[in-house]
């Protein structure tokens, strides 16, 4: 990326981060209460660490190679890593190819990748690429002997092969330097909806939840059948938080932190923050054009023994189905208390930083240009195939797909009550090729980006296949696939041509029709 939007967006952050501190809940951690000094008479409690404090280490993880269409998870050992012992401070992912560009989001996908460190979560990225900052006189501590992996999901919308680089830049402060001196060490305490697993997701579907909005997990009454609530964990020591920013996918709107303490024989529950999303994306909450808000500098939250943490995180349902959505929590905690605000007397939950800008990766949006197409719905009926099958063949749907020439693009037609077969016959090329069948609104025939096509559909005439694959995480059924590589259209469809996409390979279209009698 250009080293100027990178300054400018520090820049930005750094003023936001001083005018989120003339709020007056905010109060300095007792550690640096050395570094206060007055701004506009309010309390300034520090920044982020200054480029001057700090090392940059530009680490790549790779080469890796990508297969055709590949969205497979994989954990690896990590080697790279900094040289001696000291803090990590501030963590820049990116995905790059081997020439050091970065890959358009439409071509090539950063699913997620997990940063393990002694097993635990400590990093994350996703397409929309946080930084992570760690406010000035804090940090995470780093041995050589730390055993490092990384678990990713690296999606090939293309069916040619590829080879990528995850990047990280750390910015680090060692152990011998003299800025090293008084260091409070924060650790990962994050948070998920769908609690530690290696493939967190759940599904958003259209119209679910209220007045357009589905939260995760209070909108979905089976979200957790057992009882166990995954999305919470209990503090086991007095503490103080320094930092959160939640993980989405297209579609979110938002993820919220909260803390839930027994007060006067009452459980009290308190928002601590509110991660937004800001899209980029002229198309709206759609793609991953799109930056996370993360807390202040100066956000410092004291948080006591036995208090629940949760999160929930919110999506957009009036426009479109998200499925295999994630909400993810990073939140920086002490081991031992540091100060902080009583969030039960004061208001903690201020607005965010927007992370980052636009990112040029992000900058082909599709939905317009060259049809892939023709529009299904002016196509006569293809052959009529109650309990037909239709192959799906090197990322081509063997009939109705909207990229075949002749009779083979005309939809395969069945009668009301019927249903249509799929099989996927790339599943087990290579890693697998997994490919779905899912809905998009009519004619579903434009040109692909990130923001397009999208799972909308109208009501009653929405569907998703899921993975078909059968071999994913782990073996036969794990995730993300199915377990199957079949999937049937449902019977109680009305009569009418439906469009759909692949989720996994969205320049894969076709439609199929419906007729009554
Ligand atoms: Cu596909």
């Amino acid at each position: 990326m250009p080293r100027s939007r990178f300054w400018v967006g520090l820049f930005v952050t750094l003023v936001a981060g001083l005018l989120a501190a003339a709020g007056p809940a905010l109060a300095a951690s007792k550690h640096h209460s050395k570094k206060r000094k007055i701004v506009h008479g309010a309390v300034d409690t520090g920044g982020y660490w200054p480029d001057s404090d700090v090392q940059h280490i530009h680490l790549r993880f790779g080469p890796i190679a990508i297969s055709p269409g590949q969205n497979n998870i994989r954990l690896d050992v990590v080697t790279q890593k900094p040289k001696v012992d000291g803090w990590i401070v501030g963590f820049t992912p990116n995905l790059t190819w081997t020439n050091g560009k970065v890959p358009p989001v439409d071509v090539i996908h950063l699913h997620h990748a997990v940063w393990l460190v002694n097993g635990h979560p400590q990093f994350g990225a996703g397409e929309e690429k946080t930084r992570v900052r760690v406010p000035q006189g804090f940090g995470m501590p780093y041995k050589t002997t730390d055993r490092w992996a990384l678990t990713y999901m690296i999606h090939n919308l293309t069916p040619q092969p590829t080879t990528v680089y995850l990047d990280y830049d750390l910015r680090f402060i060692p152990a011998t330097a003299p800025q090293a001196q008084g260091i409070v060490p924060v650790y990962q305490g994050g948070l998920d909806v769908r609690g530690l697993n290696i493939y967190p997701v759940f599904d958003v579907h259209q119209f679910s939840g209220h007045n357009g909005r589905f939260t995760y997990p209070t909108d979905d009454p089976n979200a957790y059948p057992n009882g166990v609530k995954l999305n919470q964990r209990v503090v086991e020591s007095d503490a103080t938080l320094v930092s959160a920013f939640v993980h989405l996918h297209p579609g979110g709107l938002y993820g919220d932190l909260y803390d839930t303490r027994v007060i006067d024989g009452v459980p009290k529950t308190v928002l601590l923050f509110r991660s937004r999303a800001h899209y980029f994306e002229p198309a709206g909450t759609v793609s991953w054009d799109v930056a996370m808000t993360n807390t202040p500098p100066n956000w410092r939250v004291a948080i006591k023994k036995g208090d629940i943490l949760s999160m929930t995180s919110t999506y957009n349902s009036r426009i479109g189905s998200w499925y295999e959505a994630m909400g993810i929590m990073s939140a920086l905690t002490t081991a031992t208390p540091d100060g902080g605000v009583d969030p039960f007397t004061h208001n903690v939950a201020v607005p965010g930083i927007v992370n980052h800008g636009h990112l040029p990766e992000n900058n082909h949006h599709g939905g317009s240009g060259p049809a892939v197409g023709p529009n299904p719905a002016t196509l006569p009926s293809g052959p009529l195939t109650d309990a037909g099958k239709v192959p799906i063949d090197n990322f081509v749907y063997g009939q109705g797909d909207l990229t075949l020439g002749g009779s083979k693009v005309n939809p395969p037609t069945i009668h009301q009550g019927q249903s249509l077969t799929f099989v996927n016959d790339d599943a087990n090329v290579g890693p697998g090729e997994w490919h779905t069948i899912t809905s998009c609104r009519a004619p579903c025939n434009a040109q692909t980006g990130i923001a397009y096509p999208l799972a909308s559909a109208p009501p009653g005439r929405s569907f998703d296949s899921g993975e078909l694959g059968v071999n994913g995480w782990n073996g036969p059924g794990g995730p993300p696939v199915a377990g199957r590589t079949t999937w049937s259209t449902p019977t109680n469809l009305p009569a009418g041509t439906y469009t759909y996409f692949c989720r996994i390979h969205p320049f894969m279209r076709g439609s199929f029709r419906v007729i009554s009698g």
